[in-house]
């Protein structure tokens, strides 16, 4: 065995240290790695939802071949929602599907209506991948009935969707129907009346095996990461809550940061839309054209909502909220600790209709203001003042006057904790308002004006709160 002059024994020295350090950073990175694939795949509920609670805004999109009659069929004009025309009206499938050929949107631009959206607030979008009557808004590889194949269109609207948002910054997501018009495994059979629910299809399984679990597969796989799968149509016989809790695993399994409405399954309770119970599939209540009266602390819920009186574009319905009415629906909703999903419907030929377009840029100009005051926020403290709302975040609570006192007094009712300033939202300076204690909690003195006429929000900043 040789000996080792001290020049070499140094030189060992150097190489073994080398090595170790070599083999801890390949263990860390190795590690991290491991921690972020680990993390991915072990999120918890809340680390889900965090983006979805932040949120609290989002736009509802529902475009369709139903856009085409919208709202009209053979001269009449035909009640109910534009998306349901083809229910409502007794279509049959061969009649519906001549209105494929005649979708030609080449005024759609993914990044215009991304960019009203996050104008607006929106932190999310959710559009109809496919509603009830069983047009495909994406390339499907498992049928023709598409937008790719069936119109003259022959572009991947969710695809370009999904540019848009990764670019600015906005999650997609996408609605999709259980219930389907066209599929004859499904309900198309039960023509004239598809929603006729005392109804079964035998094959039903096979919808659900060969169309239904592979279209979503697509949706899950090539358009993500997606936000969220909002479901809708689970209301038909052949769909149960055994299925919806199958559909949820599977799902979550493809994509384990993926949140699911309560739609999935049978768990919701009809237009309120929240769960019947904890044990039923699904991240989150539904409630539907309406707004829970009450705060519902630890649920997680999420009121959608027209802006006139049908999802799916009508050409004659111009009945429209005001913008006050949403932007007191949207701080409503909030002060209850809920998001709000707020809808447009756009026309055949690609554009948002411009009622739309004006209350979304309305919406946004207060927002670029009051944001603060929505995002991020969890439900009131102070119950629901006769003035307003009240919304709160860390050591802040928004008051949303609605109603702006004559006496310039704003009477508040106790807050949990001291009151260490009180400004307007509004004004850069947070210049101070006085606050002095009132008859059953606070006063905080306000200017004759508002800044805002329809929602000023008052900050109270707490002591150690
Ligand atoms: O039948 C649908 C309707 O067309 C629309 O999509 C709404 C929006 O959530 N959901 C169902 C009615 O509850």
């Amino acid at each position: 065995m040789t000996r080792q002059t001290g020049r070499q024994w140094l030189f060992i020295g150097a190489t073994v240290v080398s090595l170790l350090i070599a083999i801890i950073i390949l263990a860390s990175c190795g590690g991290v790695a491991q921690t972020g694939k680990a993390k991915t795949q072990h999120l918890s509920k809340d680390e889900r939802m965090e983006w979805w609670r932040d949120a609290r805004f989002g736009l509802f999109i529902h475009w369709g071949l139903y856009s085409v009659p919208a709202g009209t069929y053979k001269g009449e004009r035909v009640d109910g929602l534009g998306e349901w025309i083809m229910n409502n009206a007794k279509i049959p499938v061969e009649e519906y599907e001549k209105f494929a050929p005649q979708f030609n949107p080449i005024g759609f631009r993914a990044d215009e209506w991304v960019r009203l959206a996050k104008n607006a607030g929106m932190k999310y979008i959710v559009i109809t991948s496919k509603h009830h009557d069983g047009f495909c808004l994406w390339d499907s590889k498992v049928t023709d009935y598409d937008v790719m194949d069936a119109t003259p269109f022959k572009r991947d609207i969710l695809l370009e969707l999904s540019q848009a948002c990764k670019k600015q910054g906005v999650k997609l997501c996408f609605y999709h129907s259980i219930m389907d018009w066209h599929h004859p495994d499904a309900q198309a059979p039960f023509w004239p009346n598809y929603n006729d629910t005392s109804k079964s299809n035998p094959n039903f399984g096979r919808y659900v095996d060969t169309y239904l679990k592979p279209q979503l597969t697509e949706l899950v796989t090539n358009y993500g990461p997606l936000g969220v799968l909002w479901f809708d149509g689970e209301w038909i016989q052949d769909w149960t809550e055994p299925q919806g809790k199958d559909l949820y695993a599977y799902l979550r399994g493809l994509q384990p940061s993926l949140i699911i409405n309560n739609r999935v399954g049978k768990g919701r309770q009809g237009m309120e839309g929240l769960s019947k119970g904890d044990d039923y599939a699904g991240d989150f209540g539904t409630p539907e054209q309406q707004v829970p009266p009450e705060g519902l602390p630890g649920v997680d819920w999420e009121t959608c909502m027209t802006m006139n009186d049908t999802w799916g574009f009508k050409s004659y319905d111009e009945n429209w909220k005001s913008v006050e009415e949403l932007i007191h629906t949207l701080a409503d909703v909030a002060s209850k600790g809920g998001n709000f999903l707020l809808n447009v419907g756009p026309t055949p030929e690609g554009l948002i209709p411009q009622p739309s377009v004006e209350r979304l840029q309305e919406v946004g100009k207060w927002m670029a203001v009051n944001g603060e005051s929505i995002h991020g926020t969890t439900a009131s403290v102070i119950g629901r003042p006769e003035w307003g709302r009240c919304t709160v975040k860390g050591d802040k609570l928004y008051l949303h006057v609605f109603h702006w006192p004559t006496d310039g007094v704003l009477q508040v009712p106790a807050v949990p904790g001291q009151v260490e300033k009180a400004y307007l939202l509004a004004d850069k300076k947070r210049t101070s308002l006085p606050v002095a204690a009132g008859d059953a909690g606070l006063t905080v003195s306000l200017a004759p004006e508002a800044p805002d006429a329809i929602d000023s929000v008052v900050v109270l900043v707490l002591k150690n709160k």
